[in-house]
């Protein structure tokens, strides 16, 4: 049963029982009506509401949006509680979220356990709070504490929540037992029946100007976002309209948002990031294997970053070096990295040491004997790569699993250096380790069931969001990332200049131009890997010559002050510089191409084309299980805007015949063999399928 009712003494006691989170699926709601009609109707003097399993209701069931709706709406049923005519006592523990906590606020009471936790996620969805949050939560705490939590989505702790005036109470489990007695006390004290709804919101914090200034936060913060706007309007009209005409009008904008694009984007990355970590076809038997202690090869920026991965999960960390110098310097960013986290006010410096200490420096291989992973990330060699791991099939203990940071390299030959290839798999972090979300966990083709799911599980504990990639040379976001790398450049040579070609990708919502980005990771990087290539390898030289001169001129990027931009040496703001129209304008006159005036649409266009064919090539060869995969990979991984839904998600909005044609259009064009659409996107187009259909297929 969903929503269960019983009499214990004098106090009605309505659970909620709809695992995993319950979510207020319609059952859900309909029981809550039921129960509370048989509450109002019995003996009892008060009701208390809880729920069972991990979790207080953590929200609407998203599932259920865009979707025909059925009665009774949330709205509706919150009206029935707040309107019940004995004290109703909302009993919170776990996370009490989105409509979980609406219908809290619309009780006259909220107790919660200790390590309780109550927000308001929906922004996170496009969305915005649709069943009341929007105006009860402003009476109860004014306006700016209001926005600060609705606006950014993030979860209140018991303790805050009580201070802040949102709950009455924190208690000790277990909960029932305490909400019980605390409904008793309620009833013995004669308690009135205290409705949100009859509150005002203060005045003082509501004038136009603090609304101005919140949406111009807002704008910049969350650019290209439409929910944030519609949720500083909603809470404008709680403190300007009756209680009534304020939830009709939220009522009206969370509409409007389950129907936006938007929406529809981020609730794809929402389900898409919990899909991700299972693996298709393993062994249901596989157990994850137990992770208490890991190793990390190479104190650089990035084996830095993964160390600090692990010391914020609480994991104790050897971090090997292969001289005192080099551990120093390691062990000494670490530091200074966690020292910028406190001063920020992020983390508390208690807590920076215990974090700084669960991380232990060696130079000595034999210090890892002990360890249940270790990843490696040393110099992208293979050469260096196949040492280390035939150093590491020597002293790590049997059942460790050995695990490889690459970016590119073959995963298969790094396995075949140790007597244990079922033991070896990729970690593939993004810098910086200690930031970005996306694990790349990259299957080689030994690697055992239970190395797999101890990837994932681990890679979740750690605050990833893992994914996984078959070999191949990129995996899938590196792959992907040159096709788009080198519409930039051609766009460059074209006559497109590189501010003009960040803003089109960054006016979509990319966290950054493809341009700054290259400045930021060094254009010393690719360089040197271009070193490496055959011409055939490199490709066309319009595609990265621009990038080569640069170089060759000591502009590496940002650390060198200059790249595509100019940076200023003691801001790093960035400015146009001449100097590099220049060079474009050489390299298009020694490749013989006249410059032409490229729209922001055409840029932006061909750029995500690159990406999305590339992906329908990577899904056909299995080397994503997934086009939601691909999507998490570049949401996670690559700054592109969740609420743009990832590349797949785009191609599937935009409509799999229209990318075909624009592909078309553009081999016509150019003669470009790399425009030919893939074969999967050619064959889904002619048989009128899409890639859920295909998905369904395959499985
Ligand atoms: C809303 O409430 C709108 C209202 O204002 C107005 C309405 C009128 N629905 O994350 P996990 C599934 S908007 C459906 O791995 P955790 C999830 O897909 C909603 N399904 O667990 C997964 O399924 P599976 C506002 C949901 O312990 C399973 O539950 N609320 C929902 O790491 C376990 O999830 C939110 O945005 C849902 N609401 O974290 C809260 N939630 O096993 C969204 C979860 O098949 N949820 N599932 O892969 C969360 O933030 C986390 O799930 C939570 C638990 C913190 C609760």
């Amino acid at each position: 049963m969903l929503v269960s009712y019983e009499l214990v003494d004098d106090i009605g006691v309505i659970t909620v029982n709809n695992p995993p989170v319950n979510a207020l699926s319609h059952g859900v709601r309909e029981g809550l009506v039921t129960a509370l009609a048989t509450a109002q109707a019995d003996s009892s003097k008060a009701i208390v509401l809880l729920c069972e399993g991990r979790t207080f209701i953590a929200g609407a069931d998203i599932s259920e949006f865009g979707k025909p709706p059925q009665a009774p709406s949330l709205p509706e049923v919150n009206a029935a509680i707040e309107g019940a005519s004995k004290p109703v006592i909302a009993a919170l523990h776990g996370t009490a979220l989105g409509g979980g906590f609406e219908v809290a606020l619309s009780c006259h009471y909220r107790c919660a356990v200790s390590d309780a936790a109550v927000g308001l996620p929906e922004v996170k969805l496009g969305l915005l709070p649709g069943a009341g949050g929007t105006q009860r939560v402003p009476r109860l705490i004014g306006v700016e504490a209001a926005l600060d939590m609705i606006a950014s989505g993030k979860p209140v702790t018991a303790a805050k929540a009580l201070k802040l005036g949102l709950i009455d109470r924190v208690v000790d489990a277990p909960l029932k037992a305490a909400a019980l007695a605390y409904a008793r006390e309620l009833v013995a004290e004669g308690a009135m029946l205290r409705r949100v709804r009859d509150m005002t919101v203060p005045a003082e914090d509501a004038s136009a100007e603090q609304f101005a200034s919140w949406r111009t936060t807002l704008g910049k913060r969350m650019r290209g976002q439409q929910a944030p706007q519609r949720i500083v309007a909603c809470v404008e009209a709680a403190s300007r309209l009756p209680f009534d005409e304020g939830l009709a009008f939220e009522r009206g904008q969370f509409v409007e948002c389950t129907e936006s694009e938007q929406s529809a984007a981020l609730r794809h990355i929402f389900f898409a990031e919990r899909q991700a970590p299972k693996v298709l076809g393993l062994d249901p038997a596989s157990q994850p294997r137990p992770i208490q202690r890991v190793g990390i090869i190479g104190g650089g920026t990035m084996g830095g970053g993964i160390a600090m991965c692990f010391a914020n999960a609480g994991i104790p960390v050897t971090l090997l070096e292969l001289n005192q110098d080099g551990l120093d310097r390691g062990l000494a960013l670490i530091g200074k990295n966690y020292g910028i986290t406190v001063s920020k006010g992020k983390l508390s410096e208690q807590e920076a040491i215990r974090r700084e200490r669960l991380i232990r420096g060696t130079t000595d291989y034999a210090d890892l004997g002990e360890v249940d992973l270790v990843i490696e990330a040393v110099f992208e060699s293979m050469e260096v790569k196949r040492q280390v791991f035939a150093r590491l099939d020597e002293v790590c203990k049997p059942g460790a699993i050995l695990a490889t940071n690459t970016s590119y390299l073959d995963v298969n030959e790094i396995a075949r250096v140790t007597s244990r290839p079922q033991d070896v798999v990729g970690l593939h972090f993004f810098s910086p380790a200690n930031i970005m979300r996306l694990l790349e966990v990259v299957r080689a083709d030994d690697t055992a069931d239970d190395v797999l799911a101890t990837a994932m599980a681990i890679g979740k504990r750690i605050g990833k969001v893992p994914v996984l990639a078959r070999v191949c040379f990129g995996f899938i976001g590196n792959r992907m990332l040159r096709q788009y790398a080198r519409e930039a450049q051609l766009c460059m040579i074209e006559g497109a200049s590189p501010e003009q070609i960040d803003g089109a990708l960054t006016g979509f919502g990319m966290a950054m131009g493809p341009l700054a980005v290259g400045d930021l990771a060094g254009l010393d990087i690719g360089y040197k890997a271009r070193q490496a290539l055959t011409d055939a390898q490199k490709g066309d030289p319009k595609s990265y010559c621009i990038a080569d001169a640069l170089v060759e001129m000591g502009r590496l990027g940002q650390k060198s002050g200059a790249g595509y931009y100019r940076y200023d040496p003691e801001t790093r703001a960035r400015s146009v510089d001449p100097e590099v129209l220049e060079v474009i304008e050489a390299q298009a006159s020694k490749h013989g191409v006249s410059p032409r005036a490229l729209s922001s649409d055409e840029i932006l266009d061909r750029h995500l084309m690159a990406l999305v064919n590339e992906g329908f090539r990577i899904l056909e060869e299995g080397i994503a299980q997934r086009p939601g995969d691909i999507d998490v990979a570049y949401v996670h991984g690559y700054g592109f805007p969740a609420y743009q839904g990832g590349p797949m998600f785009y191609a599937a909005q935009r409509g799999l015949a229209s990318v075909r044609d624009r592909l078309k259009a553009l081999q016509r064009q150019t003669g470009a063999g790399y425009w030919e659409p893939a074969p999967l996107l050619e064959r889904l187009v002619s048989k009128g399928k899409s890639l859920d259909d295909w998905m369904a297929e395959k499985h």
